[in-house]
């Protein structure tokens, strides 16, 4: 009996390098369009904020708490990626920001080019901390630069210590390690020191705090952070 998945397995070497070439082609256009938004937000003194992490992580609660801590400070904006809904626009809304829902369809990332599109649709003004908000999994959006000042990944307790082990890339593309959900600690089997070292082996210079956006433990730190990106 014929399995196709089985073929499927066996590589080809001159398939592979077409689909090589072609994943070079991509990221070297997004690499490109990334520059443009990196200067783009430069030339405005805005800082833009790119947040990625599994589903369920918690990064619209810490971005709705985030916004109602930094009210009368700056500035906020937010962009939401998801493939489909607006659900999380319409959170983010409702906690007094400025929001572009960025649907992706069947894509699992936001790229550059939908960056771009956001940023002109959104027309931060000055100084603007813009919280981009990128589809929920920790591959894809780790190879798309946005030309964001910086990169965060948000991990909750509930997912397990292993993770940056499971997905170097995206520990090592990454500027800060929000580990949220901090509230949850006496229910679930995660150890925070653990996790720490795990995330510095596939990243020796990154920095990780502790948080719980429902209780809001932990988020001057996280605060302290953003500010900072201003300097
Ligand atoms: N206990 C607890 N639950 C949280 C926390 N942050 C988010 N959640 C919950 O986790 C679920 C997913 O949160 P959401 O912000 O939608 O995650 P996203 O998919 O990463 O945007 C929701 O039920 C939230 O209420 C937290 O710090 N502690
Ligand atoms: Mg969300």
């Amino acid at each position: 009996m014929h399995h196709s998945h089985t073929r499927s397995h066996v590589p080809d070497p001159a398939a592979g390098s077409e689909t090589i070439t072609l994943e070079r082609r991509v990221l070297a256009k997004n690499e490109a369009l990334a520059e443009r938004n990196r200067t783009w937000l430069a030339d405005r003194g805005v800082v833009a904020v790119n947040m990625m992490s599994s589903p369920g992580a918690g990064k619209t609660t810490l971005l709705e708490r985030t916004i109602r801590g930094l009210a009368g400070t700056r500035p906020v904006a937010v962009v939401e990626g998801d493939q489909e809904t607006l659900l999380d626009a319409q959170r983010i809304k409702r906690a007094g920001c400025a929001v572009v829902q960025v649907n992706t369809g069947a894509g699992c990332h936001l790229d550059a080019g939908m960056m771009a599109d956001a940023l002109t649709d959104l027309a931060p003004a000055p100084g603007t901390l813009v919280l981009v908000e990128n589809v929920g999994n920790l591959v894809c959006p780790a190879l798309f630069d946005l030309g964001e000042s910086s990169k965060v990944v948000v991990i909750s307790v509930t997912e397990g210590t292993d993770k940056p082990l499971k997905y170097p890339y995206m520990f090592a593309a990454a500027d800060l390690v929000v580990i949220n959900k901090t509230d949850l600690l006496p229910h679930v089997d995660f150890d925070v020191e653990r996790c720490e070292e795990y995330a510095r082996s596939v990243n020796p210079g990154l920095r990780l705090l502790s948080v719980s956006a429902t209780t809001g433990d932990g988020m001057d730190a996280w605060y302290d952070w953003v500010a900072r990106q201003y300097d």
